[in-house]
């Protein structure tokens, strides 16, 4: 149940988790399915394509993208009416759907480097929202989620390139010395709610033998009026679809000074032109 305490944490630190908002058995099913759609095929999406033989673990389970797009559960997931509540309790008003992503994160599979997903969906005016459901108890061996609490305060901050061995996205951002960022531990069925400038990513999965899966779905806060072209077309939360412009890339981003002996962002840098998407 959404009370004071969550908004306030919201507010504060750019994200929060509810525990339990699905049943046991919901969440058996979600990995039921979207394990057995991993082995039926590949799909539109597939992170450097499906190889069953690959060394690679996040090739013989490449996260999937947009399955709502073809996938009936996935859709009905990404519109459940819990996830709308808390969305909307959390935003102020009804947010627009966008997108559907499913982590497999097998063990020994690479993490995301840290970033902030408005980086990618540039959703304006307004931010990004994302609610990401554990399918899996999260833990740091496992490669748990990592945010940066407090850090949706700040602008986008300029990308660099990420450490392709721990990461298997090439971009990431940096953060000053000693900058703390948050293991968020989950159990199966809790869903972690965050703001899309919140600068989150994952490590590795350092086991053996537990995968870390998350279903995962992205939204533009309800205000919003456009949003980058791969995330076309967006939806009302009753399903039908919603016309929104289309942002492009480039842009001011914000890179780290010093300012009276503490680092502060100047937004003194700019993004390329490159196509958006995460
Ligand atoms: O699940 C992960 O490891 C990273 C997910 C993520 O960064 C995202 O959903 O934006």
């Amino acid at each position: 149940m959404f009370g004071p305490a969550d908004h306030e944490q919201f507010v504060h630190q750019g994200y929060l988790v509810a525990r339990g908002l699905f049943s046991a058995a919901e969440v058996a099913r979600y990995r039921d399915h979207f394990m057995a759609l991993r082995a039926a095929g590949v799909y539109p999406g597939d992170y450097a394509g499906a190889d069953p033989q690959s060394n690679d673990p996040l090739r013989r389970y490449p996260r999937m993208i947009h399955m709502h797009r073809w996938d009936a559960l996935s859709l009905a997931w990404l519109l459940d009416q819990r996830l709308n509540a808390w969305l909307t309790a959390l935003l102020g008003c009804e947010p627009f759907a966008v997108q559907t992503m499913f982590y497999f994160k097998p063990p020994g599979a690479r993490g995301q480097a840290l970033h902030q997903d408005q980086y990618f969906l540039r959703a304006a005016p307004g931010t990004c929202m994302a609610a990401w459901l554990a399918l899996d108890r999260c833990d740091e061996a496992n490669g748990c989620m990592q945010v940066v609490p407090g850090s949706h305060r700040w602008p986008l901050l300029c990308t660099e390139q990420a450490d392709t061995t721990a990461s298997f996205v090439d971009v990431t951002v940096t953060l000053p010395p000693g900058t703390p960022t948050r293991p968020v531990l989950m159990e199966p069925g809790d869903v972690l709610f965050f703001n899309g400038a919140l600068v989150h990513g994952s490590l590795p999965n350092t086991t053996v033998d537990r995968f870390r899966r998350s279903l995962i779905g992205h939204y533009v806060t309800g205000e919003a009026t456009r949003v980058a072209a791969f995330y076309h077309p967006a939806l009302r939360m009753d399903g039908t679809p919603v016309a929104l412009g289309t942002s492009a890339g480039g842009g001011p981003c914000g890179v780290w000074v010093e300012q009276d002996g503490a680092p502060a962002i100047a937004l003194s840098g700019r993004f390329p032109e490159a196509e958006l998407h995460e």
